[in-house]
């Protein structure tokens, strides 16, 4: 792979462009642009730390084995949709991570995928659709490869795949477009499809959309549910694909959280749920408006996240010398608890 650096001033930290094929991708971010969530792992160090007759070489080999196994996962999700529909304002909005650059990649020249690595997550930013059937048939034939490509273990790369619609648009043609002829036809995980409706703000021109409590009001919502409605029935009504449809606003952070609900439901393994869990964006007001029903369905996806954690942490102990000493002198069940309280209350402690 030839790797060539880029005089890119559009772009905030390290950047390079790699040709796959006859591909151009755009690699951005790497694992030290990017800092997990504090909160999330802090507890882990804690118990281990507090716990007496183990050595302090034991203690920190331990930590590390625990964190390994926990990181030991890779998620890549595949970000699709319009130019400005807010694919990149939606990366800001989610992750904690160097800005993707919002307005960038309007240019049809440099249509290229950009990738960004944080960690064990990568998000695959491709270029906008709809514009002219040249740059379409340019943009279908990189999301065709990169939904085929493999990972090191032989397995399809791509764990779930983001659609992003602008929401104050009536022209829908080429999300559909989009989605059936081009995702449907080469997509691994067909459960693993979201469809946000973005800039809800903006959906009836501003109308209706309670800008002090950033929520939208009635009409705005039932114009929205009726968006996702056609949005699913014209979706099957062409395809067999059980798309998940939700409504959000990224510049807004309306819904953000429902987002994330949203994309760790859907992962195809539940594992992964922990990598994202880590590098979720750590600014409190991102995830504070949202919809009712979003903390149920928060809660659902806790104890899926509770249940995982405690068997991987478990699974640690058991496999680990190093595990069984520190699990003899503080005890499984408590170390296995205060691990898994540390690490979902940690993550709730970001959300509400
Ligand atoms: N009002 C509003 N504007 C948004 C929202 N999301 C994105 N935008 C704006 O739409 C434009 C395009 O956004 P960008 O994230 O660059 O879209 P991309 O081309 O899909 O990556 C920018 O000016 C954003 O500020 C939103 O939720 N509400
Ligand atoms: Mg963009």
């Amino acid at each position: 792979m030839k790797t060539i650096n880029q005089n890119n001033t559009a772009a905030s930290g390290s950047q390079n462009c790699a040709a796959h094929g006859n591909r151009i991708i755009l690699e951005k971010g790497d694992s030290s642009s990017s800092e997990k969530n504090e909160a999330v792992f802090s507890s882990i160090v804690d118990i281990i730390e507090k716990s007496k007759d183990v050595s302090a070489s034991d203690k920190a080999e331990y930590i590390k084995s625990v964190q390994n196994i926990l990181a030991k996962n890779k998620v890549n999700i595949m970000l699709a949709g319009a130019t400005g529909a807010g694919k990149s304002s939606t990366i800001n909005a989610l992750f904690n991570i160097d800005k993707a650059e919002v307005g960038y990649g309007t240019d049809p020249q440099t249509r290229e995928i950009e990738k960004y690595t944080f960690s064990n997550v990568t998000l695959w930013d491709t270029p906008g659709f709809g514009d002219s059937p040249e740059h379409d048939r340019h943009t279908a034939g990189m999301i065709k490869d990169l939904l085929w490509r493999k990972n090191d273990e032989g397995n399809p790369l791509i764990d779930l795949v983001l659609v992003v619609v602008d929401g104050s648009s009536r022209d829908m043609m080429s999300t559909f477009e989009l989605i059936t002829n081009v995702i449907e036809p080469n997509v691994h995980y067909r459960d693993s499809i979201v469809v946000g409706i973005n800039q809800t703000d903006i959906a009836m021109k501003g109308r209706h959309w309670d800008s002090e409590n950033r929520k939208p009001e009635s009409q705005l919502i039932e114009f929205m549910n009726d968006k996702i409605r056609s949005v699913k029935t014209r979706i099957s009504s062409s395809c067999d694909l059980n798309v998940k449809v939700m409504y959000y606003s990224a510049t807004e952070r309306y819904n953000i959280l429902k987002l994330l609900c949203f994309i760790l439901e859907n992962l195809p393994d539940e594992e992964k749920m922990i990598n994202i869990a880590e590098m979720v964006n750590p600014d409190k007001t991102v995830w504070a408006s949202h919809d009712e029903d979003t903390e149920e369905i928060y809660a659902g996806i806790e104890d899926r996240l509770q249940n995982r954690v405690g068997k991987v942490v478990s699974g640690a102990i058991a496999g680990a010398r190093i595990g069984r000493s520190v699990a003899k002198a503080v005890g499984v069940p408590s170390l296995v608890g205060t691990v898994v309280g540390g690490f979902v209350g940690g993550l709730a402690g970001l959300f509400f």
